[in-house]
């Protein structure tokens, strides 16, 4: 082989290792969301859930608007996810006793009752921190967030979220899940 065949093979298995996936661009930041599942546990039975699994189900868009315990606002923004009863669907019948717990990768822990489960009793407030009454809340688990993919930062790729139906309405941030990886069913 002399020295010009030499570079042009080094450089078509350089070429090859690029289009087979060996040596990756490194600004590629879906890389995370790849990896991601959702670990889903019931009855048990055990069930795994992809970011594309969760972004074929039907979607719901509304405002995603929070304040954390210490005040800070979240928000307003419009958020887009999978409705959360239709990922807990294949749990079946769920009663009185019936309570979710969510899970974050970072072992973060919330519970939700039954009545929360069907969408109702969550705490709403307006701007100013008031309480306010018969708001329309969709519990999902929401993957964009103003059109965008959800960012690591902001608890990407998914975040449990209550999204409102009207704009200006605000939720208690300690619910919003961030990182979400593991919803079990507790009867
Ligand atoms: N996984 C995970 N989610 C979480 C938390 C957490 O510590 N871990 N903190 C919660 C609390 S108490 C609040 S107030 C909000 C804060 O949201 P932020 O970090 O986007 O400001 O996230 C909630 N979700
Ligand atoms: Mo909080």
């Amino acid at each position: 082989m002399n020295q010009k065949t030499g570079w042009l093979a080094v450089s078509l298995i350089v070429l090859s290792l690029f289009m087979s996936g060996c040596i990756t661009d490194d600004t590629d930041e879906n890389t995370g969301d790849e990896n991601w599942n959702l670990t889903l546990e019931w009855d048990g039975n055990t069930q795994h859930m992809s970011l594309s699994d969760i972004r074929k189900m039907p979607s719901y868009t509304g405002h995603a608007y929070l304040v954390s315990t210490t005040g800070i606002r979240y928000g307003p923004y419009i958020g887009t996810g999978a409705l959360l009863s239709d990922i807990i669907g294949p749990m079946g019948e769920l009663n009185e006793t019936s309570r979710l717990y969510l899970y974050g990768s970072d072992e973060y822990l919330w519970v939700l009752d039954n009545i929360q489960l069907k969408g109702e009793g969550y705490i709403t407030f307006d701007e100013n921190l008031s309480e306010t009454e018969n708001q329309i809340i969709t519990p999902v688990l929401m993957y964009e967030l103003d059109g965008k993919p959800l960012s690591e930062e902001d608890g990407g790729p998914v975040r449990f979220a209550l999204l409102s139906e009207n704009p200006g309405v605000i939720t208690e941030g300690s619910g919003w899940v961030k990182w979400v990886s593991k919803l079990e069913l507790h009867r």
